[in-house]
């Protein structure tokens, strides 16, 4: 067909496990990729990976990945027909994808009108009203004048959220909960919008206490057809970053799934919407859900969609941005089984999740049926304080729910990470916790649930492994020293020796042993 536009050769625009994740697919569909890094990223995997690789800038994001110029010289300079933004940096922005189209380059997402509509917040409010998608009670337009705003709040009814209209993931947020605190909640919410975003204009909402946050993975092509590839439970998270993501939600029945569908569908549609995109709800106690927003890329939490419907949705990206007709109905879609995901992150959880920037000394992720591990890095990489500090994703697969928890916590055990803390022993927390196990849990469940202090207890075959091990290491130790008998390769007693050796050892107190070094 004549609409066809073959992406030879795509450029992408991003770092670490998204940009290896997109080659990944591009490389089974034969197209060529082009990496860009930083300075810090010099010797990073995305970069040896990619069959092009061209430095952009200095360490900074501001310097490198978010320098719409030099990115879109480079797509020139190497011929590359399309950009592949990933998650973050310039996925969402909407002169960026305008930039690309200007040049002559497939931007591959959403067109530029759609990213602007949704990232706007009172925009994407009166598209979903129109489009008869439900929302909070709240008001549609920006507050332009606060004593109004008072009387719409009282008539809304407390407790109100006034959210930013720039806003997302949670910035210039304040929730109200009397009328006398409405005037001062309004001033600082707006402040903080203003610098966050040079953009102070803000909204009200009825507040929805302890709500789950489901999200609808959408398709969208060329031609006009939508279809949903079911929801996501991300109500796991704390400070608006999610920590562990599954499908299906458990709480979801087979009509209210198909009622979610059809509304995020009607939202996509209502904004012209092609590519991958998310539609996010709020889910109540009463099982009402609201739209929340529209993220208008493709998703860190994508592997479990594709866990459940067995769709690679960066392969979909690329052919719905070639001009392809989806080649499936939602009749032909249907979940299999129970997909997790786990975020695992250089921060420590028994420490307010603070970032732990360092070098791994060790990284052995885990492996076998139904386990996914999606990396940008490698033993010997640095997690710097650049980035986002992810280390990878570890998703699961498996028939029911309750072999995708086995199965994780399974995955989790055998994973070891040495040099910096991470976010696995609070996974596995999550794994076990009967709130999560049971599936009674909110958006609330870190602040409800978690304590540091009951993460990763030290189980009586924990404890005798790490006695025999910190036996075995105090020998390798004298070995190296010279004080006993040449320690024989293969040995009997012997461990790792040399410098792995150490490392391998703290990476089991902190991994399996607790949080006290
Ligand atoms: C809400 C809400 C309750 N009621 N809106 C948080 C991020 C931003 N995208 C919107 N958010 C919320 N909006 C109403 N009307 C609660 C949250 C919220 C939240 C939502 C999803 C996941 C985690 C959350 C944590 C705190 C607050």
């Amino acid at each position: 067909m004549s609409d066809i536009r073959r992406i030879r050769k795509v450029l992408i625009a991003n770092r670490g496990e998204i940009a290896i994740r997109i080659m990944r697919s591009c490389q089974e569909m034969g197209i060529a990729t082009v990496a860009v890094f930083s300075d810090a990223d010099r010797t990073a995997l995305h970069v040896r990976m990619a069959d092009e690789s061209v430095h952009i800038g200095g360490s900074p994001s501001s310097e490198s990945y978010l320098v719409t110029e030099r990115i879109l010289a480079t797509a020139k300079e190497t011929g590359a027909d399309a950009i592949h933004p990933g998650y973050g940096f310039l996925s969402e922005n909407y002169r960026f994808a305008a930039a690309c189209e200007d040049a002559g380059i497939i931007f591959i997402g959403p067109t530029p009108e759609a990213i602007e509509a949704m990232g706007d917040k009172t925009a994407a409010r009166a598209l979903m009203e129109e489009a008869g998608v439900p929302m909070a009670p709240g008001t549609i337009d920006a507050i332009s004048d606060p004593d109004e705003a008072e009387t719409t709040a009282a008539g809304i009814g407390y407790p109100v959220l006034i959210k930013a209209a720039a806003g997302g993931g949670g910035k210039g947020m304040r929730i109200v909960r009397k009328a006398e605190n409405f005037q001062s909640a309004l001033e600082t919410a707006s402040r903080e919008a203003t610098s966050a975003f040079g953009d102070g204009r803000v909204f009200i909402e009825k507040y929805i206490e302890q709500p789950r946050h489901i999200e609808f993975q959408i398709l969208a092509d060329t031609h006009g057809t939508i279809l949903h590839l079911f929801e996501r439970e991300c109500s796991i998270q704390r400070r608006h970053q999610k920590v562990v993501e599954e499908a299906p939600s458990s709480v979801l029945t087979p009509a209210l799934r198909a009622a979610m569908g059809e509304a995020a569908i009607r939202a996509a549609r209502s904004c012209g919407y092609v590519g991958a995109g998310t539609v996010e709800f709020l889910l109540d106690k009463d099982m009402n859900f609201y739209f929340m927003e529209m993220n208008t890329r493709l998703q860190v939490e994508h592997p479990v969609t594709e866990g459940i419907t067995g769709i690679d949705l960066v392969e979909q990206q690329l052919l719905v941005a070639e001009g392809h007709p989806l080649a499936f109905s939602q009749d032909d879609l249907a979940i299999s089984g129970h997909s997790i995901e786990c975020r695992i992150y250089a921060e420590d959880p028994a420490n307010g999740f603070l970032p732990g920037p360092g070098r791994l000394l060790a990284h052995d992720p885990p492996s076998g049926f139904g386990v996914r591990v999606d990396s940008g890095v490698e033993e010997g990489s640095d997690i710097s304080l650049f980035y986002d500090p992810m280390i990878s994703k570890l998703t699961t697969w498996g028939p029911n729910r309750e072999a995708a928890i086995a199965r994780m916590i399974r995955a989790l055990d055998e994973y070891e990470v040495a040099g910096v803390p991470t976010t696995i022993p609070f996974c596995r927390f999550v794994m076990e916790h009967e709130a999560f196990t049971s599936g009674h849990f909110s958006t609330h469940f870190v602040d409800d649930h978690f304590r540091p202090e009951e993460m990763n207890a030290l189980t009586a075959e924990d404890e005798e492994t790490l006695a025999i091990a910190a036996a075995l290491f105090v020998d390798g130790h004298r070995h190296e020293q010279g004080h006993g008998p040449a320690s024989s390769a293969g040995g009997a007693s012997s461990i790792p020796t040399g410098s792995s050796a150490p490392a391998r050892f703290s990476s089991w107190r902190r991994n399996r042993g607790g949080l006290t070094d």
